[in-house]
């Protein structure tokens, strides 16, 4: 086999995956199912994947109540029917004998590992009990909530809702956050998509379409590169990406001054569109004066970068306007000021025009936006809510702990959905502006997925409740005072999950088969009991999922039958819509942003924080002699800090290593494969050199989420190297984690 249609075939798994991953020895283990299946006819059951939150369709094979196997959705062309090896290890979660399956009360010190059995009802009154004293003792602000955005945190948040906590925060603070930020203040809101697959120069700075997955964005990414599309790659280590592409081994943190150089060549060769500008952005004339010395020559000295190169990759990219974009990143929390990165590569984006064109960026076609084109307000159908009537909340007697969303002061820069989450280890500890006494954690693993452990575990050790819903006993589950055993999604119905992109697209997630192991519930049927435990029971005013997603989809005309049926729907006939299209005149409302004009200069932003309302250079410290820049990313086989127990991901990739370059390996004596020691001065940590030309020689580089906490993981425990110990738990200006600025230093150990 070439060695291209392998990795392909490796990394994104078809129904011909099985026989790619065959090779490792680990799917045979599967392979008597398969082959029985394929005898006898399996039921198909279409869903959604979430063995990673890129939530791709999913078929789902059932023989007998057992699912055989996961593939990807043959009616969703988005995928075009695949799935990666990941979303192919659906069912070793399902039926892994490690996944907690009863709920539990810890019964020794915190962290001692001791927990009892209980039943449900015992865990509900449990919590109910503490949650009552903290509220009568603290006040119902001091509880917060955390989980990784999920369908079904529309439950989760109510209790916070219910009881008057404004405290509620999502993982994004260590994700896109900085995006989120930057996208809110340049065209008043996020949900902003590109469009890869017609591309025709295509510039990333880090991310890294081929190991952080996403089945229909890989999609688009290989359709544009088979169709000849250039693809530049600034990343300070040779990623599968990079070796698809031009590599450009960028010193970490200096991003913005590649992007603010490419501006400075664009105006001084007037390489960028004039009339899109006038027409749809305001404030270009304050960039241009923001970019005026940001020249190639400057940038080559902070970024590393030849200077032709710059103008080079500035001609090109300008060149093929307007298909062609900067891609504006994913886990994008790189700086402290990473928002602006992602504001500069956004305007200079704009500059090429390539707004709601082929190969350019789009708002996302949901019914709302839709509903303003007469000639596509047909395809639209709006979703409702799935509650009946709610009764009025309690208000808050405090505001967020964070600051979120407080216009005028820069915890504006902080989307308050999904707020700082590294302030609650901070409340935790300093009691500033509060003390945080109780937190609720849903399908989210602090301990390993935000920024140091060590103070983090010291924090949830000074709580008075810690409440842990997830399928494994995980780092932080270990620490908690209750753990709740959620199913897992093959098992459980969820609301409607709206993944519109240039077409609207609602997915259905459903049970392929019934619990696997009987104690566990889906997180919807837990929140709902535990409210009506706490006496906010009224909020939850529906009977089940099947009238919660029927009340969903009324308002649209749709049955869930009618969802069952592909998992999804699409408008049938609805050609991808962008609101220009190849006519540069159209005028289109381009943004929701205040002033309808894209925000070059933002007004919120200045409003935020004063001389911020243009991107400009902030220069960070580059590491001295004999220390690295600690970076870290995701691998093909394993998801964040989620799969590293589970069977068949753990047997492709058991542990991490330190990626070294070969010269500063050299002249540390190390080996490759050595036994290393890493420390910040501050931590230090265990693990394997893995010597490599692929690495700038003054960074290193881990896989994330290794070096498991929690004993009861007992495939990934202690394995590798965890990235988060080494990392301090800095708030970024627009509350984002900052994962690329910690130095360390490398000795043998
Ligand atoms: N297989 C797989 N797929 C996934 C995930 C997964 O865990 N596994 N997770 C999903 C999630 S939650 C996300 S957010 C996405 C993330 O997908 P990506 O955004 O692509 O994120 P990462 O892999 O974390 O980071 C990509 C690269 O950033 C580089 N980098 C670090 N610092 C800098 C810097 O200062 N400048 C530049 N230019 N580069 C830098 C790192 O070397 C790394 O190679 O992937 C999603 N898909
Ligand atoms: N230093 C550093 N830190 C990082 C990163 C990095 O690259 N470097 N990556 C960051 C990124 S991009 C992200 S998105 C975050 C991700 O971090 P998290 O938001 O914590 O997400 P995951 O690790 O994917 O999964 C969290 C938990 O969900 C559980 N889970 C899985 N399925 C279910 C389910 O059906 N129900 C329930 N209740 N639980 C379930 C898993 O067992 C896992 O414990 O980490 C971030 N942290
Ligand atoms: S990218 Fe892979 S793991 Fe993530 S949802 Fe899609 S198939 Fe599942
Ligand atoms: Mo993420």
């Amino acid at each position: 086999m070439k060695r291209r249609q392998f990795l392909k075939g490796v990394l994104y798994g078809t129904g011909g995956t099985m026989v790619a991953l065959g090779g490792f020895g680990t799917f045979t283990k599967l392979a008597p199912q398969a082959v029985a299946a394929a005898k006898e006819e399996a039921k198909t059951v279409f869903s959604t994947c979430e063995m990673c939150t890129s939530r791709c369709t999913v078929a789902v094979k059932v023989k007998n109540d057992k699912v055989v196997k996961v593939e990807g959705n043959p009616h969703d062309g988005a995928t075009a029917g695949t799935i990666c090896a990941r979303g192919n290890a659906g069912p070793s979660l399902l039926y892994d004998p490690q996944r907690i399956k009863k709920p539990m009360i810890r019964t020794g010190d915190r962290g001692s590992g001791k927990f009892k059995e209980v039943s449900w009802d015992e865990a509900y009154a449990h919590i109910a009990d503490k949650v009552k004293t903290i509220q009568k003792d603290y006040g119902a602000e001091t509880i917060a909530f955390a989980s990784r955005v999920n369908p079904q945190d529309q439950f989760f948040r109510l209790i916070a809702r219910a009881i008057g906590s404004p405290n509620t925060f999502s993982h994004e603070a260590t994700c896109p956050m900085s995006r989120t930020t930057a996208l809110e203040g340049t065209f008043g809101n996020p949900y902003i998509g590109a469009d890869y697959g017609n591309a025709k120069y295509i510039i990333t700075m880090g991310r890294n379409f081929f190991e952080g997955i996403h089945v229909p964005m890989v999609k688009g990414v290989m359709k544009a590169v088979a169709n000849g599309a250039k693809l530049v790659v600034l990343d300070p280590r040779f990623s599968v990406t990079a070796a698809k592409g031009e590599w450009i081994p960028i010193k970490g943190a200096t991003d913005l001054a590649f992007v603010m150089a490419l501006a400075n060549v664009m105006i001084k060769e007037n390489l960028y569109d004039k009339e899109f500008l006038d027409q749809y952005t305001e404030g270009f004339d304050q960039w241009v004066e923001a970019v005026k010395d940001t020249t190639p020559e400057w940038a080559e000295k902070e970024t590393g970068i030849p200077k032709d190169k710059i103008v080079e990759i500035a001609r090109g990219f300008a060149a093929a306007r307007p298909n062609a974009l900067i891609e504006y990143g994913w886990r994008t929390p790189w700086t402290p000021n990473d928002y602006q990165l992602r504001r500069a590569i956004m305007i200079v984006n704009m500059m090429i025009g390539n707004w709601e064109v082929p190969g350019g960026y789009y708002q996302k076609k949901g019914a709302g936006v839709l509903a303003a084109f007469p000639d596509q307000s047909g395809y639209a159908k709006p979703t409702g809510g799935g509650f009946g009537p709610q009764p009025a909340a309690p208000k808050p007697a405090k505001g967020r702990i964070d600051g979120a969303g407080v216009k005028g002061t820069p915890g504006q820069l902080i989307p308050p959905v999904d707020g700082a989450v590294g302030q609650i280890t901070e409340s935790i500890l300093t009691g500033k502006p509060y003390p945080v006494k109780g937190w609720f954690v849903h399908r989210f693993n602090p301990v390993i997925s935000m920024p140091e452990s060590d103070r983090l575990i010291e924090a949830l050790k000074k709580l008075d409740l810690l409440v842990v819903c997830d399928v494994y006993m995980t780092d932080a589950a270990y620490f908690a005072d209750v753990v709740l055993p959620e199913c897992t999604y093959l098992e459980r119905y969820e609301p409607i999950i709206d993944q519109s992109g240039l077409v609207p697209k609602l997915q259905l997630r459903q049970p392929a088969v019934p619990l696997v192991y009987a104690d566990t519930k889906p997180g919807w049927q837990i929140y709902k009991e535990l409210g009506e435990k706490i006496g906010i029971g009224d909020f939850f005013s529906f009977k089940d999922m099947e009238e919660f997603l029927t009340r969903q989809l009324q308002p649209a005309g749709l049955t869930l039958d009618q969802l069952k049926e592909k998992g999804f729907w699409s408008p049938a006939g609805m050609k991808p819509f962008f609101m220009r299209g190849n006519d540069p005149k159209a005028p289109a409302p381009p943004t929701n942003a205040p002033n309808g004009k894209i925000a070059i200069f933002s007004h919120e932003i200045e409003e935020a924080v004063k001389g911020e309302g243009i991107p400009k250079y902030k220069q960070y410290p580059q590491p001295e002699e004999g220390k690295f820049r600690f970076v870290q990313g995701k691998v093909a086989v394993h998801t964040n800090a989620g799969t590293h127990n589970v069977p068949v991901l753990n047997e492709l990739m058991p542990q991490n290593s330190l990626w070294i370059n070969t010269q500063s390996a050299a002249k540390l004596g190390v080996k490759d494969g050595d036994d290393i020691i890493i420390s910040s001065g501050q931590y230090e940590h265990k693990g394997k050199a893995k010597v490599t030309e692929g690495i700038r020689p003054d960074t290193v580089f881990a896989y994330h989420g290794f070096g498991r906490i929690s004993p009861e993981l007992k495939r990934a425990y202690n394995k590798g190297i965890n990235d988060n110990k080494l990392i301090k738990n800095e708030i970024g200006e627009s509350g984002n984690v900052v994962t690329s600025t910690t130095f360390v230093t490398v000795r043998k150990a």
